[in-house]
């Protein structure tokens, strides 16, 4: 139904005065170092790349790929909620405590709804849990358009919101970024109440597993200023999944978002957490499961400032060089897709290696059984 979603925007109010935290900006000066050592050492993060190329060089031209495949359409919305980072109270593995004030904050997080934003979807295999940290699963084959029917429903911090895809082809404005300087082009800065319909396009270079976060006005809450994406710190990203007809069927797919949250810019907190699908520590993270025999897939990515090492005991898979690994480097919105046949029983933990993260919470379970 093309662009019958799309509603003008109220004008932005004017920009904040105070610049983005110091803290903020270091820290992003950080880790494009980081980003950038790593590719001269030639590690490259995603293994779809592989697999795309195998089928068309990515376009360097502008004309957008004629539209093969479907249109799909998504009702996304924004919605704010008090949210508990370690819902059970305890940590399993190291037998720690926490009463809910010490874990639980404002967030905001998108959730998919049925058509015109009815009523939100139950999860699914489709989706994911659908219960906002993260976001619904969006999904697309390569040919296909996809469009996104944004509403902006922030009631608790009244901030303007955005969706920002990686992966997908777009044009400005899809492209969902804040820009102070410009104001004019729309779907960078929904207003509360307000809605936006963004149009991305699947083509051969899309394969594989990205994010998509907020990518709105930089906000905070402490006497610091605002904070970079400090809406997707509070909880505004997801997981974008494309498809061609070279990609393999599985029989469990699982999706993990890395994500950490700072008691600096989220004064309710009693510590730093480190988070998997809005969740910290053993018990409390999701725990997949698998039986032997299956052909499993993994979409994994990350966003903030840190470094995470994707660990599974007790498995290996190949990675996009083709060597064997049962560890992989993630960084601010990289992502990885891994992929093996289950032939180890029992119960695992995944983990991300970094220790500060293993000890800040990202840490779960993976039960496999014959
Ligand atoms: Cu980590």
């Amino acid at each position: 139904m093309a662009d019958s979603g799309r509603r003008p925007e109220a004008p932005l109010k004017a920009p904040d005065k105070k610049q983005i935290s110091r803290r903020a900006v270091l820290g992003t000066g950080a880790v494009l170092l980081g980003s950038a050592g790593l590719t001269a050492a030639g590690v490259k993060i995603s293994d779809d790349a592989r697999h795309a190329a195998r089928v068309a060089a990515p376009s360097s031209s502008s004309a957008p790929t004629r539209p093969s495949g479907k249109t799909k359409e998504y009702w996304v919305q924004a919605d704010s909620f008090s949210h508990n980072l370690v819902p059970t109270g305890a940590d399993q593995m190291m037998g720690t405590t926490f009463k809910p004030a010490d874990s639980t904050y404002w967030a905001v997080g998108y959730r998919a709804f049925t058509a015109n934003w009815g009523e939100a979807l139950p999860g699914s295999d489709d989706i994911g849990p659908n219960t906002g940290i993260p976001g619904p699963v969006l999904r697309a084959e390569v040919g296909d358009t996809v469009l996104v029917h944004f509403r902006n429903n922030d009631t608790h911090y009244g901030w303007p919101h955005s969706m920002h895809p990686h992966g997908f082809k777009y044009a400005p404005d899809s492209d969902g970024s804040y820009i102070a300087a410009d104001t004019t082009t729309p779907g960078r800065a929904v207003p509360g109440g307000q809605s936006y319909t963004y149009r991305w396009t699947a083509e051969p270079s899309s394969v594989g597993t990205w994010p998509y976060h907020d990518h709105s006005v930089a906000q905070g809450i402490t006497p610091a200023g605002p904070v970079m994406e400090f809406n997707a710190e509070v909880g505004m990203f997801g997981l974008i999944a494309i498809t061609d007809g070279r990609t393999p069927k599985v029989d469990r797919e699982f999706f993990l978002f890395f994500h950490d949250l700072y008691q600096d810019n989220l004064p309710s907190l009693s510590q730093d957490y480190d988070a998997f699908n809005g969740a910290s520590y053993l018990g409390n993270t999701p725990t997949f499961e698998a039986r032997v025999g299956d052909r499993v897939r993994w979409r994994v990515a990350a966003l903030g400032k840190e470094f995470h090492v994707f660990h599974i005991h007790g498995h290996r898979w190949k990675d996009e060089a083709g060597r064997f690994t049962d560890s992989q480097i993630l960084g601010a919105s990289t992502a990885l897709t891994l992929e093996y046949t289950e032939d180890n029983p029992g119960d695992w933990l995944y983990h991300c290696h970094v220790t500060d993260h293993l000890a800040g919470g990202m840490v779960g379970w993976y039960r496999v059984t014959a």
